[in-house]
């Protein structure tokens, strides 16, 4: 303990002039622990990484797989995660919020009570970003959100979040309306909006051919971005790096339309440079804008 104390009395001169120093924004990745690194906590750490921030991170839930799938998922204890975010915001407070997979209820309830107090001490015009990523399974079907714990989202988080990213499965749990069809996106996305005021929405429809995404603003503005679709069997965590992008070019204060299609053409890029690795969905190349530029794509 005497030594702790010490060391932290100690001035410490850094060999670079503090007047040099490059002082990155923070943003902050709550969400669960995929080993693979294909999604979750450690994807969205090398996302933003390759978009030049700092990133903290609060692990929701510790998940057992590979890029072949989930075999288990143990949430953490709410009172850890509420002293983990309690903890990073008196030190390293974020510039903007992303949440991925939360578990259970009493998670969800804990992330909305942060996020209640973090609103109270930010006078920002606009609010700090805040994208909800709702994840609710895995790309092979495991659930990674219990099922009764979606009233929990509805009721405590979506009311507080500025952004969600859902893709058409998702969207279709939390509105009980089909969508199979940009159609019917369109139509969720506006019982959606029309339930949260200040929320604003990208439907990302990543899976179809050709992968349109709806970016839906509060204000009933509508665009519709057209993609490309890249076949390849790199697609795991797509959706965390999308949200995650998306966010960084936010707090470097895009617009959410060039924030969007950036985050677009990062996840395209991702995809194309991905790391032919695993035995199943493989992950992104997520760190790509920090590799050699002149390095061919895996795939054309
Ligand atoms: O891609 C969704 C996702 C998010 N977060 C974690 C995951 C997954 C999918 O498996 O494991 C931790």
């Amino acid at each position: 303990m005497l030594g702790f104390s010490h060391a932290r009395k100690r001035t410490v001169t850094h060999p670079s002039s503090p007047s040099t120093a490059v002082t990155p924004p923070v943003a902050l990745a709550i969400a669960g622990f995929d080993p693979s690194s294909g999604a979750g906590i450690t994807a969205d750490l090398q996302a933003f990484r390759a978009h030049g921030l700092f990133a903290t991170t609060a692990i929701t839930a510790l998940t057992v797989q590979s890029t072949q799938g989930v075999s288990a998922v143990e949430p953490v204890s709410a009172d850890l995660l509420r002293r983990t975010l309690d903890h990073l915001q008196n030190d390293l407070p974020p510039g903007g919020i992303k949440i991925g997979m939360l578990g259970n209820a009493e998670i969800v309830s804990t992330v909305a009570r942060y996020l209640r107090d973090v609103a109270s001490r930010d006078s920002a015009n606009p609010p700090l970003p805040i994208v909800l990523d709702p994840v609710l399974a895995s790309s092979s079907g495991a659930p990674l959100l219990a099922p009764e714990a979606l009233h929990t989202l509805h009721d405590d988080l979506l009311p507080l979040v500025t952004w969600a990213t859902p893709n058409w499965n998702e969207l279709a749990l939390l509105t009980a309306q089909p969508v199979t069809s940009i159609d019917q996106a369109q139509a969720a996305a506006a019982t959606l909006l029309t339930a949260y005021p200040s929320l604003n929405l990208i439907v990302t429809g990543g899976d179809q051919d050709p992968p349109t995404d709806l970016l839906c603003l509060s204000n009933g503005t509508l665009h519709a971005l057209s993609g490309e679709h890249i076949e390849g069997p790199s697609t795991h965590g797509t959706g965390c790096a999308f949200s995650t992008s998306f966010l960084s070019n936010l707090i470097f204060k895009k617009t959410p339309f060039d924030a969007a299609r950036a985050a677009k053409q990062y996840v395209a890029e991702a995809i194309r440079r991905a790391p032919r690795i695993g035995h199943g969905k493989g992950p992104l190349a997520l760190l790509w804008p920090l590799e050699d530029p002149d390095r061919p794509p895996v795939l054309p």
